[in-house]
């Protein structure tokens, strides 16, 4: 539990500002009930020759109090003008693109590994796909309608080589893994 709070990061507001936000909050629930996650830094690669030394990836994570997750994926340094798929995944990074076990589905496919549309797609998973500009920079925004638990979140997103496919039985597939972002979601 201790670890699920400090996972998060809440603005830190004078009282004056409080005070002054409650009206605001009680008009907007989703910015009062708003939590955050962040995370930014060096991709690990696990595909040298694709992936740029120092490519680096931000995510962001909102919470709101409607119950949605709002995921934006940033990312610097990649290839130019190249389509890329992009997961939330279970677990973290580690020194094998599988080490990140298999994208995080709210409802979880009973047949795993999960390619069946009906719980392999953007509603039940988040997906991130982007196409870099001309100076191999990109952006990505899912935004889904449920939210982790504390028992059960995702910890890393995942770069592939492909766009997601979208098909009856290789839905949720995006080619090879290659590059890796750990986020404490
Ligand atoms: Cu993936």
């Amino acid at each position: 539990m201790r670890h699920w709070i400090a996972q998060r990061q809440y603005p830190v507001l004078p009282m004056a500002a409080i005070v002054s936000a409650i009206g605001l909050f009680a008009a907007s629930p989703a910015i009062a009930g708003a939590e955050r996650a962040r995370a930014e830094g060096t991709l690990v690669r696990y595909d040298t020759a694709v992936v740029p030394e120092n490519a680096r990836a931000r995510v962001q994570a909102v919470y709101n109090a409607a119950g949605d997750s709002i995921i934006t994926l940033h990312v610097w340094g990649m290839k130019p003008h190249t389509e890329y798929g992009a997961h939330a995944h279970v677990n973290a990074c580690g020194p094998t693109g599988l080490d990140a076990g298999p994208h995080f589905q709210n409802v979880i496919d009973p047949v795993q590994p999960s390619t069946n549309p009906s719980y392999a797609n953007p509603t039940n998973e988040i997906w991130l796909d982007l196409i870099t500009g001309g100076s191999g920079n990109g952006v990505a925004q899912a935004k889904v309608p449920w939210q982790f638990s504390p028992e059960r979140r995702a910890h890393s997103v995942v770069i592939h080589a492909e766009h997601t496919h979208t098909g009856q039985t290789d839905s949720g597939t995006a080619g090879a893994r290659l590059a890796c972002l750990t986020v404490g979601f």
